[in-house]
């Protein structure tokens, strides 16, 4: 394992020329004239000069131990600095409930969303939506129909926009002390090319799916959302063709992206880098070719179980495939094994410390 890391990471540096000031994202990119722009001109910056801003889902809503604490993160907790990029989930939004999937009250998540936003750092979502229709939770792919019915009828359709309304108007009530919108990335209708999500490959055709992010896109727009940037992922794909299969168009998405699990341990080491390499390298090369962002949106090591895991397995691949950003998900509160980024006082704290400490990566303070 470690033999393929380090050769992954000299292959690496010779490709890229890394800066060794760590900068804040806010730091970063061009003027732009609206906040969705100047975020892409972050991002696109960050990645130009062999950056990546690292994200954690949740981060200071709850941690491995602690829960609702204000102030707290398991990464502050470890590094002296927060994740460059908070990731936040918007389930049970479309159903007007108070706090989301994972219990996360709105009200705080849109606290800490504008706090880390202040700080100059990102702030990404994903949506475990209920369906619209039948309201199963995002895992109930019983209803082989579910992504027609909602695209292709007016009942569908109807109870499909309203759960839309319901995040656009979040989305558009984001302002910062100046009464300025602030700019997210939405990552939508994830991990498609897995079966276990009622709008995955089991429950939805390819052009059903596609609708479904246009009709998204449509209602957004209409709505006059300009906040945001889209972000496409699917899970590991094994062709390019794969990746691109649902692929809306140029005109639906801003950040090429892609969610991969390391499993299975140190022996997973191996399909880890071969799933996500590949993977990133159709993201990327697509994302270069079409004038988009790349990102590995979705990534982590259950209990960080591998040792050093974010030093000998994370690091190598940010450092071979230039993507603006990555994000790893949550340290649940309630489940003790159910984490990704360490807590103080667990064994792969050092790696990660010396995973802050890298030129590549972004942290805010
Ligand atoms: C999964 C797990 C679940 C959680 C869900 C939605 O990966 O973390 O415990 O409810 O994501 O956040």
């Amino acid at each position: 394992m470690k033999i393929t890391a380090t050769a992954i990471a000299m292959a690496a540096a010779s490709m890229l020329a890394v800066s060794c000031e760590k900068q804040a994202p806010a730091e970063q990119g061009q003027a732009a004239s609206t906040p969705a722009e100047n975020l892409r001109a972050r991002l696109e910056t960050a990645a130009a000069e062999g950056h990546v801003l690292f994200g954690h889902h949740d981060d200071p809503v709850y941690g491995h131990s602690w829960n609702g604490d204000e102030g707290r993160s398991d990464v502050l907790e470890v590094c002296g600095a927060y994740p460059a990029v908070m990731n936040w989930d918007l389930g049970g939004l479309e159903n007007g409930d108070a706090a989301n999937l994972d219990s996360v009250p709105f009200d705080r998540m849109k606290r800490e969303i504008l706090a880390q936003d202040a700080r100059g750092g990102v702030n990404s979502f994903s949506w475990h939506l209920r369906h619209p229709l039948t309201n199963v939770d995002s895992w109930g792919t019983a209803d082989t129909a579910s992504v027609s019915a909602l695209v292709h009828t007016p009942e569908g359709r109807a109870a499909l926009e309203k759960s839309l309304d319901a995040v656009a108007d979040f989305f558009l009530s984001l302002k910062n002390s100046d009464g300025e919108p602030v700019a997210v990335i939405f990552r939508p209708w994830h991990e498609h090319t897995g079966g276990w999500f009622w709008w995955g490959i089991a429950n939805s055709s390819v052009d059903d799916y596609k609708e479904l992010w246009k009709i998204t896109r449509g209602r957004f727009d209409a709505k006059g959302v300009d906040n945001v940037l889209w972000a496409y992922s699917p899970d590991r794909c094994d062709s390019p063709e794969k990746y691109m299969e649902r692929y809306p168009g140029d005109e639906y998405v801003d950040i090429l992206g892609a969610d991969i699990y390391h499993f299975g341990g140190v022996e997973g080491t191996p399909a880890y880098f071969r799933d996500a390499l590949n993977t990133l390298g159709f993201a990327t090369r697509e994302a270069a070719r079409r004038g988009k962002i790349a990102a590995f949106t979705e990534t982590g090591c259950e209990s960080v179980s591998v040792p050093d895991w974010y030093t000998e397995c994370l690091l190598p691949i940010l450092s071979a495939v230039p993507v603006s950003y990555v994000t790893v998900w949550r340290n649940a509160h309630d489940k003790p094994q159910h984490f990704y980024a360490p807590y103080a006082g667990h064994p792969s704290c050092q790696s990660f410390v010396k995973f802050y400490n890298n030129p590549v990566t972004v942290f805010v303070k």
